[in-house]
């Protein structure tokens, strides 16, 4: 079988719609990938390895904070941002999960609620891969429900304490920095947002071994026994679990984005595959109504989710873009992408479980994606609650 190269997908002119700008960085970001990450990304998988000498080359082309304005970064548009995540995912789920935590999670939460100081000290370095974040927020006890985190940070003359135990941290070892939300004692319990330096004395992380998925990305707990922060380190407009959240939604949205670009990947492989395989009188699979009927499921639902994430895009450029939009978009095309990776496999047959093909790996990748950052089942309660008017969490 020769090699498979990935084409592109576009079946109804979703480029028609975009403007040169968001072309050239969608495009930009495909090369990349295919020349830096497409070539090691099942040894990494293999192995369970974190491609770390990407860091440099992705800050060179600005994809950390790339949505951000200021301190050096991109500035770019939530459409074009989309675009570089899409990429990114057609490459690997935890590739994408890794720029992802530094953008969304680690960059913004900075410069949506820090003070001028701390978006000065941290922001460039990040930019250029110099500093790398995590983000804490899911506990043991605590995952679709964090406002119950247990997580505390007291007040200690003219620093804060924290105590807490944080699970499933993507890149918990690796960073230098960790944004942890914790609940403040003299504040009513207030939930608020730190800058913990990871080698402050007290702070541990380590690695959650035995992944199935995401191998290629670095998952931690952390614990906080005692750590001593400084009360600058305080990110002073966080106040609520509104604060977390809103990271929530940046991150989302580029999962949105994200999940089509895994599907794009599988559909492809699929595709390619079913022309060139041939069973019974010699004739291509492709050629048989059933696989034809996957490849028509597939290529419609990549293609409604492309307007459904662009549509989300526009609103967000125009801050006209609500959760519950942002739900609606991570849900559906992330649940599509685990669709389509499971029909690409079947369409494969036995050829589908091994790797020298990627749609087992983004298939495993997705379960994860299905459940971190709001589960399938919330982000559906999500909706659920904003057309009712009555939570049923
Ligand atoms: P609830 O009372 O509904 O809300 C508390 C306050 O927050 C406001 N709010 C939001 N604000 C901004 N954006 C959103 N998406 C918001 N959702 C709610 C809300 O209006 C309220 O504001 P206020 O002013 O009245 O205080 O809170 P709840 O405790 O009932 O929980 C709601 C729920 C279930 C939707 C929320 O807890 C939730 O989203 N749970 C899912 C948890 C989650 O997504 N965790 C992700 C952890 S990080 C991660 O997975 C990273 S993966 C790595 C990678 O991305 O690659
Ligand atoms: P639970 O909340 O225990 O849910 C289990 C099941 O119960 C799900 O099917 C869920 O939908 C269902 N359920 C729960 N409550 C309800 C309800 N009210 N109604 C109906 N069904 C419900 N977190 C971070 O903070 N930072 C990170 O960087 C991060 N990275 C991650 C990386 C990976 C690889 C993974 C797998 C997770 C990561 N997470 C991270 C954690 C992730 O956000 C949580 O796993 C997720 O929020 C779900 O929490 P949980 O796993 O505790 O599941």
């Amino acid at each position: 079988m020769p090699a498979i190269k990935f084409r592109g997908v576009d079946f109804l002119e979703f480029d028609s719609l975009l403007n040169d700008d968001e072309r050239l960085v969608r495009n930009t970001t495909r090369q990349f990938i295919e020349d830096n990450l497409v070539p090691i990304i099942e040894e990494c998988n293999r192995a369970g390895r974190f491609p770390k000498e990407l860091v440099k080359p992705m800050a060179e082309l600005g994809f950390f904070g790339a949505s951000l304005k200021g301190y050096g970064c991109a500035g770019m548009s939530n459409v074009e941002y989309g675009l570089v995540m899409q990429e990114m995912e057609r490459g690997d789920s935890g590739v994408r999960s890794f720029v992802s935590v530094q953008s969304a999670l680690a960059m913004y939460p900075i410069h949506a609620f820090g003070s001028e100081e701390q978006k000065e000290t941290w922001l460039p370095a990040m930019q250029k891969g110099e500093k790398l974040g995590c983000f804490g927020l899911t506990e043991p006890d605590f995952g679709s429900n964090p406002g119950g985190m247990r997580t505390r940070a007291n007040k200690s003359g003219k620093e804060y304490v924290l105590n807490g135990e944080k699970m499933w941290i993507t890149s918990g070892s690796i960073a230098d920095l960790a944004i942890i939300w914790a609940k403040v004692g003299e504040e009513n319990d207030t939930i608020r947002g730190f800058i913990v330096e990871t080698d402050r004395p007290g702070f541990k992380a380590e690695d959650i071994h035995g992944k199935w998925s995401l191998r290629a990305s670095v998952t931690s707990g952390l614990s906080l026994q005692d750590v001593r922060v400084p009360e600058s380190n305080l990110l002073p407009g966080t106040g609520g679990l509104k604060s977390p959240l809103m990271c929530l939604n940046q991150a989302r949205y580029g999962i949105a984005w994200g999940g089509i670009g895994a599907a794009m990947a599988c559909y492809d492989t699929a595709l390619q595959y079913s022309q060139l395989r041939k069973q019974f009188r010699d004739q291509p699979i492709a050629s048989h109504q059933l696989v034809q009927e996957k490849l028509a499921w597939m290529i419609s639902e990549i293609t409604k989710a492309q307007f459904l994430a662009l549509q989300v895009g526009r609103l967000k450029d125009e801050n006209r873009a609500r959760p519950q939009h942002i739900s609606m978009a991570k849900r559906n095309n992330v649940w599509m992408a685990l669709e389509c990776a499971r029909m690409s496999r079947d369409i494969l047959g036995a050829n589908g479980v091994a790797d020298d093909y990627p749609i087992m790996r983004h298939m495993m990748n997705l379960e994860s994606v299905k459940t971190y950052e709001g589960t399938h089942d919330i982000h559906a309660l999500i909706i659920g609650s904003s057309v009712t008017g009555i939570d049923a969490f």
